[in-house]
Formats: C-alpha cells, structure tokens, sequence
C-alpha cells in the first residue's frame, strides 16, 4: 500500500519551487501541531486552554491537555495506531474532540473529520474508503445512539479495528476513559507530512476527501490570528460544530490554540445556549454562519444576559446580506467581520481597519500575499477587475488534490495547479472579493454544502422513481433550501412527498440532506445539448 504520508503519493502537493518559495517566505515555519502544543505548554503551562461548559463544567491547562494528550497518544499506539493510519472521528463539541486530535496528530495519525450529523451512509463510506482503522463517537448525542450506528459500520469497514466510545457506557466498543497509559517517546510526523483529512463540501456523488499538512494549516492559522487579533487574551466560543473547517480555523480553536488563548466549546448554537455563556465565559469572539447571525442579532435586544465582553463576531460558510450585515454591530455592541472561505485552502476576510462599507458589502481579502486570485470566464481567460467570473485560487495553503482521487483532481484543478472553487466572484478596485453566484452544482442550506448528486443518487434507487433533480431554491432565514424535483415512472403507484423524505432519510444519511421540499413533475426542463436544466428548475421554483 502507498504511504498514507508522502503527499504527493496519495494526492498531488505543491511542486517544490512553491514549497521553497512558501518557506523562504517564512509562511511554512516547520512546525507541528502537537509541537506547538507542547510550547505552549511549556511557555504558559498554567493558562486555560480548553473549557467544556457541560455539567459539572471541566478546564483544562495548556499543561493538562499537553499531559493528556501524551497519554491518550501512548494509548492509542499500545492498541496498534500507527503514523499514517486514518482514523474518523465523530465528536460533538466536547473537551474529548481536542484531546482526541492532538493525540492523533501527535502520532502523525490522521483524524478525518465527519460531523456529527453523519449516518451510516456516510460513515461507512469514510471508514472503507479511508481504510481508517479506529472510530471516535459519543454514546449518545441530539437523541441518536452512536454506538449502534459503530456496530452496523465495523461490519461493512473490515479495516475498523477499534471503536473508541466517550461516555461511560461504550456497550460492545472500547471507553476512550480506558486508552490513556504511561507517555512513551514518539516518532511524530514531519511538518511537511498531512495532518488530516477533512471533508469537501462537494459536488459529487461523495464527499471528497481534503489532505491538509501540519505545514500548511498552521500558516492559515497564524495567518488568521493575525488579520483577526488574536492572542493569548482571546476567549473564543466555539458554537458550530468543530469538526467544521471554519470554526476550527478561522481562526477558530485551532487558531485561538495556537496564539495561547482559550476555547470554550459551547454544546448548542442557539441564543438561549450561547447568551449565558457568553456572559459567564466572558468570551470575546466567536464564529457564526448567516442564519444564526440573523437570530442572534434579533435575540440581543432582548437578552438579559451581558454581552459586552464580545468584541469581535465573524460571519461566513454562505453569503451574509448587506442588510442583515449592517444590523450585527449595533445589536451585538461588537465588531463584524466576513469571512469566505473553504476547506480546500482559500480564506478571505474583511479587515479591522476596512470601512465600514466595505466590512457589509464584501466578502474580504486573501489572507496572504501569496494567494494567487484568478477571476476568469467559461474559456479561463481572465475578466477585468469588476467583471464577474469563476475564481481560481492557488496558494500556500490551498491543496493541490483532493486525496485519492485523481480523475476529480482533473477537472477540479487548471494544469497550473489552481483550484476551481466552482464560485462566481467579483474582484473590487481594492480586491476584495464579493460572492456574487455559484457554478458548481451544490446546495449551500445555510452553511451546510449539500451535493445535489448524493441525494439524487439515493432516490433513483426507490423503486418508483423514473428521474430525480435536487436544487436549491431561496430561503429567506437559510439562504437555501433543497428541493427534488421528481419524475415518477409510468406505472407506479402515486407518491407522498413525505415517502421520498423518509426514503432519503432511512438510507442512513445526514439531517440536513433531506430535501426540505418534493415535487412529482412529468418531465424535466432540458437544456440545447439535452442536458437537464437546473438553472430553468431553480427560476421555476422561484415563482413558488
Ligand atoms: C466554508 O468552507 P466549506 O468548504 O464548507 O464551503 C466552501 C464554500 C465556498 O466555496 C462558497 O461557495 C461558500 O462555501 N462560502 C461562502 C462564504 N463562505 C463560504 N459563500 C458566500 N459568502 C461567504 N462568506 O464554508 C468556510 C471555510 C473557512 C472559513 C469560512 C467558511
């Protein structure tokens, strides 16, 4: 088998002028994660570096996730977990999430992220074409048993050799509470070695698979650090879910770790949730996705809570309106910032120092110099600044291929090595970029990407369905929501629009897949070359 840790083996990396040029340029500064860690712990051992607020609250001390983290690493080595080997974790957002991944990157093991949202469809999917050999899950969470999801999966992952359960009753699978043993001295990777493997919004079938390096991570997270004010004063609430690419960097508990400030992990997003600990965390900055900018911006007139520790909010993960952007800062009494991102590499922010037009009306700057922008037509030939155009990006930090996936890597990178973002911007005389569009084929239900094709694979399974197309039609609160549009076949019984939801959903895939809205039609809008019309599909659903 290739070695899961040469880059270039299992995806294409940057070619080596760029990764000379990126180092020269002291963006790769030749760290790692878990050696960060441990400097931080030996810089400032007595800082609270982690705070999980759930009954009875728990800390934990740059000290004491350093210490944990070696035992949780020894652990996992003496039960055979090896430099290289993938292993998915599922975790909420509890103090075990970060324990878990340190140890993991202080292995050289590589951590893929799925949400906790995720079903059997997806996890299955992770763990075999990862060939991961443990799964990370809680017992219970949002109502669901995680552990009967990990006994139906270790049977179709033959790799799977260990469920690791956090919660005191892991059933049939191993209690995380049980691996911690005596620290040993590890081999680790090298900074230029991956780190993790987190996942593509996508376009596709399935999620594609992002290879991020110690290297390359690390610069976007300093990077962030820099453009936001992060330091080891920040207390950073992370209300989304932290398996998130954006919440863990930008800059994110991951960037917060890093500059030596505080992450507190807050177990739901929502205003009755967050308000409290806000006020009780004295928490000064957070990361939020435009609906739930919406609520919180409504609920902060009312609250008796005290927000006024908040400094800064950043909004991103889908388009945030003007209109809704120019109400955050006097509702929340703190500064705004936009953030456009993805985990394939690119981030762009407004700045501190923008005016405060700028910070409504567009979605930010690169975060380096050295991201490459392109803005160009269908031909790939570059629009003038103003025009609109598909972006392009190249960089420091944005992957050169997904992982294991190279007749995609094709169509999804130029020869020169710029990724398609699949996005439609526009470049300001200041280069900022506004989101004006989208040209790849994905649904963004309020910060959540969703692959039109997954779903649409799903349903033409059901034995009544002839053809099946899922768009995105406008929501007000979510941006987007979905809608499946389907053609039953000519001798099937009629359908309820309730039956095609259930029949998604009992394919075992994430919530927030199932398509929030079905309609029965008799044939589908064709484009010149026969192809379906989605564009037609998404005015039509428009009028509704
Ligand atoms: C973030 O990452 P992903 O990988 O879940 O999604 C990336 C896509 C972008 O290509 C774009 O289509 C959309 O999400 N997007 C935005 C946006 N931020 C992301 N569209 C409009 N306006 C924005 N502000 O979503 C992500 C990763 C890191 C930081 C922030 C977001």
């Amino acid at each position: 088998m290739t070695s899961p840790l040469t880059p270039g083996v299992d995806a294409p990396t940057w070619p080596a002028e760029y990764a000379e040029r990126y180092r020269a340029a002291g963006y790769w500064r030749g760290e790692t994660f878990g050696g960060v860690l441990r400097e931080r712990a030996a810089s400032h051992p007595d800082r609270i570096a982690l705070v999980d607020p759930a009954p009875p609250r728990r800390t934990w001390t740059y000290r004491q996730l350093d210490d944990q983290v070696d035992r949780l690493a020894a652990g996992f080595v003496a039960r055979g977990i090896r430099k290289g080997d993938r292993v998915v974790v599922q975790l909420p957002n509890v103090g075990e999430f970060v324990e878990v991944v340190f140890a993991l990157f202080r292995i050289g093991a590589l951590p893929v992220y799925a949400l906790p949202a995720h079903r059997e469809s997806e996890i299955a999917y992770f763990c075999s074409f990862t060939d991961a050999v443990a799964y990370v899950i809680p017992e219970r969470h949002a109502g669901f048993d995680h552990r009967a999801l990990a006994s139906k999966v270790r049977a179709e992952a033959p790799s799977l050799k260990h469920v690791f359960v956090v919660g005191d009753d892991p059933g049939e699978h191993t209690a995380l509470s049980e691996v911690p043993s005596e620290p040993a001295e590890l081999d680790g990777p090298e900074p230029h070695q991956l780190a993790f493997l987190q996942l593509s919004g996508g376009t596709t079938g399935r999620p594609k698979l992002i290879p991020r390096t110690h290297d390359d991570y690390l610069y976007s997270l300093w990077g962030s650090n820099e453009i936001c004010g992060v330091d080891a004063d920040t207390r950073f609430l992370v209300v989304l879910p932290a398996a998130h690419n954006y919440p863990m960097s930008s800059p994110g508990w991951l960037g917060v770790l890093y500059a030596g400030g505080t992450v507190v992990l807050a177990p739901a997003p929502d205003p009755d949730t967050a308000f409290p600990l806000v006020a009780s965390e004295r928490i000064t900055m957070t990361g939020l996705v435009p609906p739930l900018a919406l609520v919180w911006t409504d609920s902060a007139a009312g609250t008796a809570h005290d927000l006024s520790t908040l400094e800064l909010v950043l909004v991103g993960g889908a388009k945030y309106s003007e209109q809704a952007a120019r109400r955050l800062e006097p509702a929340l009494g703190c500064r705004l910032m936009q953030v456009f991102g993805m985990a394939e590499g690119l981030v762009n922010y407004t700045r501190l120092d923008d005016d405060p037009e700028t910070v409504v009306a567009t979605q930010g700057l690169p975060i380096s110099p050295d991201d490459e922008v392109r803005v160009v037509d269908d031909a790939d030939q570059d629009v003038p600044d103003g025009g609109f155009g598909h972006l392009l990006t190249r960089g420091p930090y944005t992957i050169r291929g997904y992982w294991r996936a190279p007749e995609h890597n094709a169509r999804s990178f130029t020869a020169g090595g710029f990724y398609r973002t699949g996005d439609i911007v526009r470049r300001t005389p200041t280069g900022h970029l506004v989101v004006e569009g989208r040209a790849k084929d994905q649904i963004n239900r309020g910060g959540e990407k969703i692959a039109p094709e997954e779903i649409e694979n799903i349903l033409l399974a059901h034995p009544a369905v002839h053809d099946v197309s899922v768009v995105g039609v406008p929501d007000e609160y979510l941006g987007e929501r979905s809608l499946a549009y389907v053609i039953l076949r000519a001798d099937a019984e009629p359908l309820r629009p309730v039956a095609v939801k259930r029949f998604v959903r009992e394919r075992g895939v994430a919530a927030y897949k199932v398509p929030d809205l079905v309609e029965f039609v008799d044939a589908f809008p064709q484009t010149g070359i026969g192809k379906i019309s989605k564009k037609h599909q998404r005015s039509a659903a428009e009028q509704h």
